[in-house]
């Protein structure tokens, strides 16, 4: 019986874009996100009994460019003298392509390390270590609307309502789906350094965060569309004005826009979000998900779409 863990992608509707501590991957900014329950990153970890390097597959391929991040998060668990483990990866979604998939992945791999090792651990000690190697991969184990705070000596995550408390749903346009060109990592360590916009970004997230908290809270869909297209432009804004500048947008992504703006004018319940690539996010009430999916389907250069609801935190699970 092998123990596989999962976990979900999470999509933020108030964003994480720069670095408070680069060392330690702390965030400058709070943020706040949805967990989705259709896609998802499955993880298993063998510790091998001879010495040797570590060996990843992902969906049964072997894979190089992942490897030294998963190896030092495995580090972080099981320390520098641990022997080599192969580790085995599933997703049911396109990696690196701005769906999250770095969340999910290193949710599940940390849970998947703890599970391996025989360890221990309460769930925000795992979301720390995992937040310490993705940033937004600490969201990833909690469910519904999950808050993360960002404190100057560590993260604090919590959930902050239920998936089935508000069931929103989200559709995914997906315009592009090859790899990004410029790590968010990167990109977001650039925008520290050349935006101008910058630093009000960082000071005025802890007022989009309040609003969107509160916009929770009462269940105000209007109120969380407009603070939360407001946060995305904002953060694109800052990458934009980074030197050189960076654009993850293509035409597709504004066509998509454009669809959410025409069923927002026909009084569908819809807004959008965008990360650190060339997808949208239609995030609407379960009223408006066929229309909106139908919409996004029809728009010029979108290659598929996914649909999701809300989804719950990573877990362990057994696959036979
Ligand atoms: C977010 N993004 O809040 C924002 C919006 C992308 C755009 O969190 O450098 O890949 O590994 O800590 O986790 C992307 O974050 O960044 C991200 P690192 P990560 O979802």
């Amino acid at each position: 019986m092998k123990m596989w863990a999962q976990a979900q992608p999470n999509i933020a509707l108030v964003k994480y874009w720069g670095k408070r501590d680069l060392a330690r991957n702390l965030p400058a900014v709070g943020s706040l996100s949805i967990t989705l329950d259709a896609l998802y990153s499955r993880m298993s970890v063998d510790f091998l009994e001879n010495p040797g390097s570590d060996e990843l597959l992902l969906n049964g391929e072997s894979n190089t460019a992942m490897l030294p991040r998963v190896s030092m998060c495995i580090d972080r668990i099981a320390g520098n003298d641990r022997s080599a483990a192969r580790i085995q990866s599933e997703f049911n979604f396109p990696v690196a392509a701005g769906l999250a998939s770095s969340a999910s992945a290193f949710a599940a791999l940390v849970l998947a390390t703890y599970e391996a090792s025989g360890q221990t651990a309460d769930t925000l000690t795992m979301a720390r270590i995992a937040g310490s190697v993705s940033g937004s991969a600490a969201r990833s184990f909690y469910g519904g609307f999950v808050e993360l705070t960002a404190g100057s000596k560590d993260i604090d995550v919590e959930s902050i309502a239920d998936p089935e408390d508000w069931p929103l749903k989200v559709v995914v346009a997906v315009t592009e789906t090859g790899p990004k060109r410029l790590s968010s990592g990167e990109a977001m360590i650039r925008s520290g350094k050349t935006s101008p916009f910058y630093s009000s970004w960082v000071e005025r997230q802890a007022d989009d965060l309040a609003m969107a908290r509160e916009a929770v809270e009462k269940r105000d869909f209007e109120q969380l569309a407009v603070v939360s297209e407001h946060n995305c432009l904002k953060m694109h804004s800052v990458m934009w004005t980074s030197r050189p500048p960076i654009v993850y947008w293509n035409n597709a992504t504004l066509a998509c826009m454009e669809t959410v703006r025409d069923l927002q004018k026909r009084s569908e319940p819809v807004f959008f979000t965008i990360d650190a690539g060339p997808q949208l996010k239609a995030v609407c009430l379960p009223s408006a998900e066929e229309t909106v999916r139908d919409g996004l389907s029809q728009t010029d250069g979108v290659v598929t779409t996914y649909t999701s609801g809300l989804g719950y935190g990573a877990r362990v699970s057994e696959q036979l």
